[in-house]
């Protein structure tokens, strides 16, 4: 059996939700089927225990975009889920960027070369629906893996939690509550176990800047295909709008995506929407012409090829009191939201996911499950939190490295840091 995007109607309901239990094995909820929700439902199977996953959309509107899947979480997915097919998710190599001035004269190569030496596991820009279905087959096929897959309840909101120090349970919004020995709150950042755990005052401000994003197929925009094939090795291009001291766009970031048939087109550009009235991910009017004055002829073709462009504010969010409360955690987004700067969100979701998975193996009791959590939190709230921070206030790199080559983003091993914490525990 294979999986495809799921719908409501196509995916296997659970009526009763908590199966019975088998010692040796947790009975864990996840709040989110995003792609951190998933991973951490696919390594939780392959630990052995039995995984309940709740999303409150039914997959209907799968937003195509593309992804950076740096090294640190490339890692993540090789080392701990060898069955998961690099083919099926059609991957382009990160090996340079290439930057432009608006009027098409070349400015520079940077080649990363150097980061394909240091991590032979590679980096590579994922379109994310490819890399969302690929993950959720190891989540929930039950042929994937050998353990018992994870059951998903889609079209079910959960509105609040409760943070019973043994048995947490979580509410739907049709007002059933289930209880388990754990939750895990993966539902992004504007979580509501988050919110549940912290109180709304940690929800992510709104910021001045968005991007617009749109994606570019080459098969039916055959004039734009030297973007792909006139360049020595693969990776993204970015264009800016360098003679010009007030831009009206900050950059035009674009990349390519399934095996490079696809571009990815994302422009920082200011954002000065109301915060109280506007949603975070709303997509608001079309781009301006306007703003790409002055944009020479052959890059003008990317813009004049956006389809159903939108924008999405980027958000981050503060600094949390705590990411854990009796046998509840967040993980991914909901607890560090971060700017797209380096591209590292969901890398760092998988470390959080890494991190859980190697704090409960198979046999792990349920009261064991508190001082889990609590090294959970010690690795990876500082962790979160300095990523974070560097995706906003941290752009210049030491004089040995370059922007994108940062082994402490690209270099960390979250299960050697976990092993290293439990045998010190
Ligand atoms: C503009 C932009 C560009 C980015 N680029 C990159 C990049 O290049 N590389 C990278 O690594 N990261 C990138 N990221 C970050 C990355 O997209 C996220 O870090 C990653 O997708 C986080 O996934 P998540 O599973 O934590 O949350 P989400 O993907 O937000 O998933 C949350 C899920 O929870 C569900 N949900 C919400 N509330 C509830 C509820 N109450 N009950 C049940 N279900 C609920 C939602 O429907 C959703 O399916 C980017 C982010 C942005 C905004
Ligand atoms: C740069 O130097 C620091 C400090 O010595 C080191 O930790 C880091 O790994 C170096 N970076 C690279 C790319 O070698
Ligand atoms: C439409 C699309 O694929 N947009 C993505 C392009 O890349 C940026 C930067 O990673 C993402 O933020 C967009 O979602």
């Amino acid at each position: 059996m294979s999986i495809q995007i799921v719908s409501k109607d196509n995916v296997p309901q659970t009526p009763t939700i908590v199966r019975d239990a088998v010692p040796g094995q947790l009975q864990i909820a996840i709040i989110g089927a995003g792609l951190v929700g998933l991973a951490t439902a696919a390594l939780l199977r392959k630990q052995g225990h039995q995984v309940t996953i709740f999303e409150s959309s039914s997959f209907h509107a799968e937003i195509g975009a593309g992804i950076f899947l740096p090294p640190n979480g490339v890692g993540v997915l090789k080392n701990l889920l060898p069955e998961l097919s690099w083919e099926n998710m059609q991957g382009v190599d990160f090996r340079t960027l290439e930057t432009f001035n608006f009027d098409g004269t070349h400015m520079d190569t940077d080649d990363v070369s150097e980061a394909w030496t240091m991590y032979p596991q590679g980096w590579f820009m994922i379109h994310r629906v490819d890399l969302h279905k690929e993950i959720m087959r190891l989540a929930l096929d039950p042929a994937a893996l050998a353990q018992a897959p994870a059951t998903i309840r889609l079209g079910t909101p959960i509105k609040a939690v409760n943070f019973d120090p043994k048995r947490p349970s979580v509410i739907t919004e049709a007002e059933e509550e289930c209880t388990f020995d754990l939750v895990l709150g993966t539902d992004g950042i504007k979580s509501t176990v988050r919110k549940c755990m912290v109180g709304a005052e940690f929800d992510a401000p709104a910021t001045q800047f968005g991007f617009y994003r749109w994606m570019v197929d080459l098969n039916t925009n055959p004039e734009l295909s030297w973007m792909r094939d006139d360049r020595k090795s693969t990776g993204p291009t970015m264009i800016m709008d360098m003679n010009n001291p007030a831009p009206k766009v900050m950059g035009i970031f674009a990349y390519p995506i399934r095996r490079g048939n696809f571009i990815n087109i994302s422009v920082a550009h200011h954002d000065t929407r109301d915060p109280d009235t506007t949603g975070i991910r709303r997509p608001r009017r079309r781009h301006s012409g306007e703003a790409f004055e002055g944009l020479c002829d052959r890059f003008k073709g990317l813009v004049d090829a956006a389809r159903n462009p939108r924008t999405w504010q980027v958000r981050k969010l503060p600094v949390l009191p705590t990411w854990i409360k009796g046998n509840v955690a967040i993980l991914g987004d909901a607890a560090h939201a971060m700017w797209p700067t380096y591209g590292q969100g969901f890398a760092v979701g998988l470390e959080d996911a890494a991190t859980i998975a190697t704090l409960l193996p198979k046999g792990t009791k349920p009261s064991e499950i508190g001082g889990r959590l609590q090294i959970f939190e010690k690795i990876r709230k500082p962790r979160g939190e300095r990523v974070s921070k560097m995706s906003t206030d941290d752009l210049s790199p030491p004089k040995n490295e370059s922007f994108w080559i940062r082994p402490e983003l690209l270099g960390y091993d979250p299960v050697a840091v976990t092993k290293a914490a439990l045998a010190e525990a």
